[in-house]
């Protein structure tokens, strides 16, 4: 059944602070490219301001007062505070952005420099593998420059190991050749949502279309690491090394502080011989494109999507993780003690929390988009779609869908699923559903709301609202998926 109307409606509030929220730095064009993306969060009923480099570069796109960032009080919700990371706050020079690729026009822009696009909902719904022009962009920093796959090469590095400079061709002659199909999900995933909760610290206010689904080739880290070093390091116990994490270090870097992205994942991870850990150049059958990383990034599947460095040019093995702000501070999970930035600096803090990796079970709707109205006679079920995904392998082993707030619930259909040979499933899951309106609610008509939850096959499931995962950086949401919809 479609839509009624298909209109889509704004809660009253939803201007408020608007001025700051990433579309609206933009220049009207843009702004009216991005159009769906304001509706979008609208619905949820989250006000969102662009935030830390991003903000400040996107200053110098429009007239708005720095002090505006300001007035965001921590007790303002749905407000997305500027970043406390020092490395980073220090504004960039138009210039390094000179170089930008063309960017697909469907992507929902949150962040112009550096750029965040989010792939729009109904796009993730049409396909199991993500387009890679369409699939979300999540760039720290401007796009390096110069990079190109005959030139390109890795140096690898660590303690007990020494030096190797490995180049792009040797990768791919050397070592066989590995696709299979893996998420990347931003942790700030449907940030939106959280900071509709309360205030969140974040660049960008994502709806559920920070995450794709791609086919993925390359070769194996594991395989690279046993033919470079196979005395020195132990790959039956991986814990027994003297390195206990990898490092990844991209090409890119901040203009004025000089600061390269970076980003490191337990050593245990890399030698497992079943973690798939992919030095990577295609993407869905062709060559990465410059903003997904051209000409190597690498993939860590089941992982968060800070740790899969684009752009890859060093690998150093270890004994501490990384020490880069990203993963000291930006991907820590804090307590919901912490609500400030005087809190991520206190006792529990980000020096006391851990850093993202492996990732919770994730479901959102799709389709019906929200706001979407039907018509209060509805008698027929709505047709809603969905991806359900997991982290660290385990597969995705049930999807419930509700119209009543989850009194009662319908199983969805898996439309399409993908696991290694090891069983571990690093694809989404794509489910559909027929769900009923339930008949109390279509005599009432006005709002009501359809909710998602996923099982995954270690009976790992989401919480039912927002306030039990919110932190004050916006990560890991992963509360009930819900699409705001109206009867009338
Ligand atoms: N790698 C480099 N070198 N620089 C970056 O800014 N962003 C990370 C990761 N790898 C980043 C990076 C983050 S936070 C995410 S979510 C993913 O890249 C996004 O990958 P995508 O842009 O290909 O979707
Ligand atoms: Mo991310």
């Amino acid at each position: 059944v479609g839509p009624a109307g298909g209109r889509h409606h704004r809660p009253a509030g939803a201007g408020r602070l608007g001025s700051l929220s990433g579309a609206e730095l933009l220049p009207e064009k843009e702004r009216q490219q991005t159009a769906g993306m304001g509706e979008v969060q609208g619905a949820y009923g989250g006000v969102v301001a662009a935030t830390g480099a991003c903000l400040l570069a996107g200053l110098m796109l429009r007239d708005a007062e720095p002090g505006e960032m300001g007035k965001a009080k921590s007790d303002t919700p749905g407000t997305v505070l500027t970043p406390s990371n020092p490395a980073l706050l220090e504004p960039e020079v138009a210039h390094f952005y000179d170089h930008e690729p063309q960017r697909d026009p469907r992507l929902l822009v949150q962040c112009k420099q550096p750029f965040n696009g989010e792939t729009p909902h109904s796009i993730l719904a049409g396909s199991f593998t993500t387009p890679a022009d369409l699939h979300f962009i999540r760039n720290h920093l401007p796009l390096p420059q110069g990079l190109t796959a005959e030139e390109h090469s890795v140096t690898v590095e660590g303690v007990g190991v020494g030096t190797t400079r490995l180049s792009l061709p040797e990768l791919k002659s050397r070592f066989r050749k590995t696709s299979f199909h893996s998420v990347v999900q931003c942790a700030g995933n449907r940030r939106s949502e959280m900071a509709a909760h309360r205030l969140v610290e974040g660049r960008a206010p994502w709806n559920a279309g920070a995450m794709g689904n791609a086919l993925w080739g390359g070769v194996l880290l594991r395989d690279v690491l046993a033919s470079l070093w196979p005395q020195a390091l132990d790959l039956a116990n991986p814990v027994s090394n003297r390195a206990k994490h990898v490092i990844f270090i991209g090409a890119d870097k901040h203009g004025k502080t000089g600061t390269y992205y970076e980003g490191s994942i337990p050593l245990e991870k890399a030698l497992d011989p079943n973690g798939d850990v992919l030095l990577c150049w295609e993407m869905n059958g062709a060559e990465l494109l410059p903003d997904h990383g051209y000409p190597l990034r690498m993939i860590i599947p089941g992982h968060v999507g800070a740790r899969q460095v684009k752009w890859l040019s060093r690998i150093i093995l270890s004994e501490q993780e990384s020490q880069a702000p990203w993963q000291q501070r930006d991907y820590r999970l804090l307590p919901q003690s912490v609500v400030d930035h005087e809190g991520a600096e206190g006792e529990h803090g980000w020096a006391s929390m851990p850093s993202v990796q492996i990732m919770p079970v994730q479901s959102a709707i799709l389709t019906p988009e929200a706001g979407t109205v039907y018509p209060a006679a509805i008698t027929a079920s709505i047709r809603v779609r969905g991806y359900a995904w997991s982290g660290g392998g385990q597969p995705i082993a049930r999807v419930d869908v509700s119209a009543d707030g989850g009194s009662t619930w319908t199983v969805a259909r898996f439309v399409q699923q993908e696991s290694r040979p090891s069983g571990r499933m690093w694809a989404w899951t794509t489910w559909e559903a027929d769900v009923p309106v339930p008949e109390p609610k279509r005599s009432e008509g006005g709002p009501f709301k359809i909710v998602c939850k996923a099982m995954d096959a270690a009976c790992n499931t989401q919480p039912e609202h927002v306030s039990a995962v919110w932190n004050f950086r916006g990560l890991n949401c992963n509360s009930w998926g819900t699409v705001p919809l109206r009867l009338e």
